[in-house]
């Protein structure tokens, strides 16, 4: 199977959230987002699944309860697909355009959630979120780490992949980790108990650094 070496985008910055349900993953990219306008950058918040008008007729169906279920690999593929239109239509343009791109979840979503969550092969798994990503891997990925009891506890209803079991979600949470623990340069692993504020220094310190 071919390697995937991974490409960094020359111009513009690509930063990414990741974690488990409720970690705070929108909260901090809303703030990364505001405190970076402040500072003068060109941002564009995004996420995934659903970010696009095809993304989010995908994540009508993943997420929907009312779906019901679907062959893992149909999942799979659901989310490369949306993968595919959002960094076509809105990440890599905005990259090339020089912007600062926050995406709430990335592949390691797909890693973690289809391959350690539902056990699919993570090797076929990754060829193919790689390949529908062009394989553009972002600057650095924050990694809001939380045991799923307590993320889980931060939402009264639940869709399809939060009403998952407690031990689906700490196989996701144990991926995230070691995806970070892999690839130390490019992660930032935060422990989202913490004060919203703290973490959002913590973050905006790193993305600074990077900015400059
Ligand atoms: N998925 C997948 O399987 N494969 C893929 O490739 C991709 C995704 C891309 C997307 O759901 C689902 O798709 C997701 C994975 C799967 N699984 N599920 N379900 P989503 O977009 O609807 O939701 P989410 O990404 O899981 O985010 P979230 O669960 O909505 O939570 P969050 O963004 O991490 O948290 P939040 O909305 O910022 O905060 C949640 C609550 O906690 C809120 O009341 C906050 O005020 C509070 N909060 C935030 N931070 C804190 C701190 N630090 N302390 C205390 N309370 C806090």
């Amino acid at each position: 199977m071919r390697d995937f070496p991974g490409f960094y985008s020359e111009s513009g910055l690509f930063v990414c959230f990741e974690g488990g349900e409720g970690a705070g993953k929108s909260t901090q990219a809303r703030r990364l987002g505001d405190r970076l306008r402040e500072d003068g950058h060109v941002v564009v918040l995004t996420r995934e699944p659903g970010d696009t008008p095809v993304g989010a007729e995908m994540r009508r169906i993943v997420l929907d309860p009312a779906t019901g279920e679907l062959a893992d690999r149909t999942e799979a593929l659901l989310y490369a697909a949306d993968k595919a239109e959002h960094i076509h239509a809105v990440v890599r343009p905005a990259l090339e355009r020089g912007e600062v791109v926050i995406t709430d979840r990335y592949v390691d979503s797909t890693l973690a959630y289809q391959g350690a969550g539902r056990a699919l092969d993570v090797d076929e798994l990754e060829w193919v979120a790689r390949w529908a990503t062009e394989d553009l891997r972002p600057h650095l990925t924050v990694l809001l780490d939380l045991e799923p009891s307590t993320g889980l506890t931060r939402f009264e209803e639940r869709d399809r992949i939060e009403g998952e079991s407690l031990e689906f979600h700490q196989r996701v949470r144990e991926a995230f980790l070691g995806l970070a623990a892999a690839d130390p340069d490019h992660y930032l692993v935060l422990d989202a108990r913490d004060d919203v504020e703290k973490i959002a220094i913590a973050v905006l310190d790193r993305v600074r650094g990077l900015l400059s």
